[in-house]
């Protein structure tokens, strides 16, 4: 269970750094499908901050090896900054996205937070995707597709270096799991960094619970952890409200195990849920369900356990 019973609320609602348009109206669909009384029905003291400002989407097509760069810097700086405020209140930060550029934002003033508290980060990523394209490796010169690449000093300057030091993280701070679809330089730039990716096969041969346990064997209680989620880690039957689904994801089953186990490290100190596209949803299901996964995540289980 996390010992940080203080969580804040913060709406990002962009969709700049995807082709697909609708994760903009993520946020509310999550409000509306009950976030925020969940959590407190989780004990948490919860506050939301609205919804951070910043440009719309112009729709343009990829030069440099981007797509709206401008636009995707503005948010970052605005959720960074938003993050860190609510950091340096003692709150933890959930970013309700929102495409998941804006982890570019929070990670890095996450990583800022930990620097000067003399905190470890660890991120989990769980996303279908690696993230890890750079403009040169990018199919689509969609800035969601890099903010695991800007995150290790591999990108647009302005992303790299938005919450000043560069690079944010070292590959052995993050750890992805149930990734199923990397793109062919993407996969050459994940193996020369050795980011661990616990990918799909992984989850299939050894289990959840397995990876898991893998994936925090490194956390203790001097770690700051900070859970990256893209809602299309999930298997598109349970979760069609995503802009890029990929098929053969974790079971709700495997995903609530996987919350559950992220609760018991007790080290969970901000998150993102992203990726939620309420215009290809069926009657708010994914978001209902990021609910019902976030309960898990803040410690709701059958039983009491010792
Ligand atoms: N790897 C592809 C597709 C993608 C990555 N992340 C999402 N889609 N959501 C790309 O465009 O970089
Ligand atoms: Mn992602
Ligand atoms: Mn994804």
């Amino acid at each position: 269970m996390t010992t940080n019973r203080c969580l804040t609320l913060i709406g990002a609602p962009t969709d700049v750094g995807a082709s697909v348009l609708g994760a903009s109206m993520g946020p509310d669909a999550l409000r509306i499908a009950g976030i925020a009384g969940a959590l407190r029905g989780r004990g948490l003291q919860v506050s939301d901050l609205g919804n951070l400002p910043g440009p719309g989407n112009p729709q343009a097509p990829a030069s440099g090896g981007w797509r709206h760069l401008p636009e995707v810097t503005a948010w970052c700086q605005a959720v960074h900054v938003a993050t860190a405020g609510v950091l340096q209140a003692g709150a933890l930060p959930l970013l309700m996205g929102g495409d998941h550029s804006l982890a570019i934002g929070s990670i890095s003033a996450v990583a800022a937070h930990c620097r000067a508290s003399g905190r470890r980060l660890k991120v989990l990523w769980l996303d279908a995707h690696a993230d890890a394209n750079t403009p040169a490796s990018s199919p689509s010169g969609n800035l969601h597709g890099m903010p695991v690449a800007c995150l290790l000093g591999q990108g647009p300057q302005q992303l790299v270096e938005l919450g000043g030091a560069a690079p944010v993280l070292s590959a052995r701070q993050i750890t992805q799991i149930g990734v199923r679809s990397v793109d062919p330089l993407e996969k050459q730039f994940v193996n020369r960094q050795g980011i661990v990716v616990h990918d799909m096969r992984a989850i299939d041969e050894q289990g959840m619970r397995a990876v898991v346990q893998q994936a925090l064997a490194d956390v203790d209680e001097h770690t700051h952890l900070h859970v990256s989620f893209d809602l299309d880690c999930l298997d598109p039957s349970v979760a069609p409200g995503v802009g890029t689904p990929v098929r053969g994801g974790p079971t709700y089953r495997e995903m609530q195990l996987c919350m559950e186990m992220l609760a018991d490290s007790g080290a969970l100190a901000s998150l993102d849920l992203v990726e939620l596209n309420p215009a290809l949803d069926t009657r708010n299901q994914t978001a209902e369900l990021a609910v019902d996964l976030l309960e898990s995540l803040f410690g709701k289980s059958t039983l009491v356990r010792p």
